[in-house]
């Protein structure tokens, strides 16, 4: 059995993570006290060292990062690394999204999540990363309560819904998260445990 720090201030994605996690080997449990490094990066996997090493400086022990956004085609892969920073409040958020798309065709509002996960040592050095992601289109108008973030207005073709109007285990299975959490487990599983 191997004990994980999560790198994050997000309680949702403690919980995915802990969700999607289904070997018994591997347990994940989140940093303590307050945990926000400046995310000077320019790309999800910069961010996602930033704040790996960072946790390991403090609990010297495994910790794994999650950087994770939502890109939009027709914004030029906006908001990106800005996902959490784009407005001021998730409500804000998805106004400013849908209001950008305003007059945008269903089929140019194609989309993609993206989760960047970078797993250190107590040390601080890397010892692997992994990439996931998810396609789908930014919706019309929010729906849905469940997930976080941008998922009322994420919509999933294939479920015709979007990913907030879908049940936790539907996430789990299809997410970026689970893209990139999935085989990292399995590369832990392999040289870790
Ligand atoms: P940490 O940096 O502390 O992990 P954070 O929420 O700020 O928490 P990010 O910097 O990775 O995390 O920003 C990701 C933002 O992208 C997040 O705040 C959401 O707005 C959005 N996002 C990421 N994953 C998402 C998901 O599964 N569903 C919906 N929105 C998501």
């Amino acid at each position: 059995m191997i004990k994980i720090i999560i790198a994050t201030s997000n309680p949702h994605k403690l919980e995915e993570i802990n969700a999607i996690n289904s070997s018994n080997d591997v347990e994940f449990d989140v940093i303590k006290g307050s945990f926000n490094p400046d995310e000077t990066g320019k790309s999800f996997l910069e961010n996602a060292i930033i704040k790996a090493k960072e946790a390991s400086k403090i609990t010297k022990s495994y910790c794994l990062a999650d950087d994770s956004g939502l890109c939009v085609d027709i914004l030029d892969s906006r908001p990106g690394i800005y996902s959490s920073r784009y407005a001021p409040t998730q409500k804000e958020k998805i106004e400013k999204l849908l209001n950008e798309l305003k007059n945008i065709p269903k089929e140019k509002r194609t989309a993609h999540f993206t989760c960047s996960m970078v797993l250190v040592n107590g040390e601080g050095e890397i010892l692997h990363t992994q990439e996931g992601r998810v396609e789908g289109l930014i919706d019309f108008e929010a729906k849905g309560t469940n997930g976080f973030g941008y998922d009322p207005v994420f919509y999933i073709p294939q479920y015709n819904k979007t990913i907030a109007e879908l049940p936790d285990t539907v996430k789990n299975t299809i997410s970026h998260r689970a893209n990139a959490l999935n085989p990292m487990i399995q590369w832990i599983k392999e040289n870790l445990v």
